[in-house]
This record gives structure tokens, C-alpha cells and sequence, in this order.
């Protein structure tokens, strides 16, 4: 398989098959009836473009009181168990890493977009995070270990897995914007992103 090297983050292009993508959302579909897609709102009150979920011990939760993660779905429900199919994943891609902890579940629909930010608030920076995306096609822009400079962009596919390990665990980097309609895998479109995290 074809894995395509951008400032030190390893993006594995068609990682999974249609198959598997399909047998992922429906499993994915499975995990949002327990722990339902909510809006995040920033600490000052901003909703966030990305609808987000979580499965494993920890989701990440955005709210008026901060960035946090949290043992629980903000309905109180325990978050659901990552699918397997990903925690085989994880293994393969990031074999000397602990076990992930989070899968963060994030759809984006057509107009979505994620600013340059870096992923700290795991305790480990050392573990990886590694990110699936299925759907709508997505442009994912790599920067620096600051704010600001060059920066490389690349269209990400369903089925393209990016392992951030090493420099690029503390990269910057966002969704510039996602190109609507440009996949078949989800019926009404959008995109939907996992990264899995070590959070403790
Ligand atoms: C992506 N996502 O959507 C990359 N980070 O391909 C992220 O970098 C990300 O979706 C933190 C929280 C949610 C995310
Ligand atoms: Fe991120």
C-alpha cells in the first residue's frame, strides 16, 4: 500500500477497502445511537463547525468549561467500546504504542472546516495519534511546531489513515474545507474523521 510521507506525517492512502469502509459506518452508526453526535461550543461560548462523539474510556468534550476529556457521554452514559476493526488498525500501524484510549468521532458536513491546531491535551505525548477518513473528500493542511510559516496541504480520501507520531504529534494542522458530494460512502454526503489518542 502506498504511503505518502508530508512533514514527518505518514499518510496511508486506501488503508481500508470500500468493504471494510462500509462494515466501519456501520459500526460507527452503532456507537453514535449510545453516545449521540453533539455540537461543541469553544470555552467562549463559539460553536464548533464539527459535530463530535467518542468511543473508548475517554471522549474529549468541549464546553463552557473547557477542553477536557471526560469518562462520560455529556448525556452521563459511558461511551461506547472502540470497534474492533480499529483497535486492529492501531496495532498495525502504531505496533510499540499503547493501546488507544479514544476514538474521537467528528463529522464534518459540506461547509465544516477545523482551524491549525495542535492535539495536547493527552498527558503522553510520546503515543501517536493516528486519524481515518471516511467520505466526502477532505484538504488537511500540515504546518509547524508554531503557529504560523509554510505550510503543505493534501486532499484526503475515505479510506486514507494518517499516522501522527514523532515531529508530527505536535505539528500543526487543520481541515481547510471538504469538497461536497465527492464520495458515495455516506447516503447524504459529509465527512466523517476518527483519531485515536492515548489520553492518560
Ligand atoms: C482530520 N482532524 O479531520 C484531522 N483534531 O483529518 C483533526 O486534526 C482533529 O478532527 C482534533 C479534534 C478533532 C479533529
Ligand atoms: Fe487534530
Amino acid at each position: 500500500m502506498a504511503v505518502l510521507r508530508v512533514r514527518d506525517f505518514d499518510i496511508h492512502l486506501g488503508y481500508f477497502t470500500g468493504v471494510d469502509q462500509r462494515r466501519l459506518v456501520d459500526l460507527l452508526r452503532a456507537c453514535l445511537v449510545q453516545a449521540p453526535l453533539v455540537r461543541p461550543v469553544t470555552p467562549r461560548g463559539t460553536p464548533m463547525s464539527v459535530r463530535m462523539s467518542a468511543a473508548g474510556q475517554f471522549g474529549w468534550v468541549s464546553d463552557r468549561a473547557g477542553y477536557r476529556y471526560e469518562p462520560v457521554h455529556p448525556s452521563g452514559q459511558p461511551w461506547p467500546a472502540i470497534p474492533d476493526m480499529l483497535i486492529n488498525m492501531w496495532h498495525d500501524l502504531v505496533p510499540d504504542a499503547r493501546s488507544p484510549e479514544c476514538c474521537l468521532i467528528n463529522w464534518y458536513d459540506a461547509t465544516a472546516k477545523m482551524g491549525m491546531h495542535q492535539d495536547k491535551d493527552e498527558a503522553d505525548l510520546s503515543q501517536p495519534v493516528v486519524s481515518v477518513s471516511l467520505g466526502d473528500e477532505a484538504l488537511f493542511r500540515m504546518g509547524n511546531q508554531t503557529r504560523g510559516g509554510k505550510t503543505e496541504s493534501v486532499w484526503l480520501r475515505s479510506g486514507d489513515v494518517v499516522v501522527m507520531a514523532g515531529a508530527a504529534r505536535t505539528t500543526h494542522h487543520g481541515i481547510d474545507r471538504v469538497r461536497a458530494q465527492s464520495a458515495t460512502l455516506l447516503p447524504k454526503g459529509g465527512r466523517i474523521n476518527l483519531t485515536l489518542r492515548v489520553v492518560t
